[in-house]
């Protein structure tokens, strides 16, 4: 596979990508976050794999568990990249368009509340993969929770502080870390069979 491709990584996993990537992933705006192929959707086998890179790259010491330490600077590293005028504030354009790919659809404004979104939860239509509009909803969704004074626009520290929520939900035992079985549950849970469209030929 395309090296670059597969860095232009996961969609819920790019939220904690690591500075050094970062870069790398700018130079393949316009694809979504996770769409190794660069086919328009996700699967859950890309997520998962995407996941486990994720997860290592944002493990700095190596210790196979993630602290609230090296999450929170592959989240200001994160903050950084999707700021792509930099401006040091990140509205919900640069947001969405990162991970997706694709810019939001203005009208709709989804309120807040979708805290531990999931692979599966983002299958809105249950066909195993993970198209561009269904990342745009779900993103849309992320993007407000972690917007803590709601003024459409995302300051770092909004979005590290947003890790405290979400790390308490990866953490489900609570003992401050989180292991790789910990965060394939968080972002993917149980992969549903993929429902295979192919034509021969
Ligand atoms: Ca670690
Ligand atoms: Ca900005
Ligand atoms: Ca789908
Ligand atoms: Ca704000």
């Amino acid at each position: 596979m395309n090296k670059i491709l597969s860095l232009c990584l996961s969609f819920t996993f790019c939220l904690l990508l690591a500075g050094a990537i970062d870069a790398r992933a700018a130079e393949t705006a316009g694809c979504m976050q996770g769409d190794a192929n660069n086919d328009g959707s996700i699967t859950c086998s890309e997520a998962k794999n995407l996941a486990s890179e994720r997860f290592t790259a944002m493990d700095s010491n190596n210790n196979g568990r993630l602290s609230m330490d090296e999450m929170e600077t592959g989240m200001t590293g994160i903050h950084k990249a999707m700021d792509s005028n930099g401006d040091r504030l990140v509205n919900v354009q640069e947001y969405v368009t990162y991970w997706c790919g694709a810019a939001p659809k203005n009208g709709k404004k989804p309120g807040r509340g979708n805290k531990q979104p999931q692979f599966s939860k983002m299958d809105t239509n249950r066909d195993g993969t993970v198209s561009t509009g269904e990342c745009v909803a779900l993103w849309t969704v992320r993007f407000r929770d972690a917007d803590d004074n709601r003024d459409d626009k995302l300051t770092a520290k909004e979005y590290v502080q947003s890790i405290i929520i979400w790390f308490a939900d990866m953490d489900p035992n609570r003992d401050s870390a989180v292991t790789i079985s910990e965060w394939k549950s968080y972002w993917i849970g149980k992969c549903r069979a993929e429902k295979i469209k192919k034509t021969r030929g």
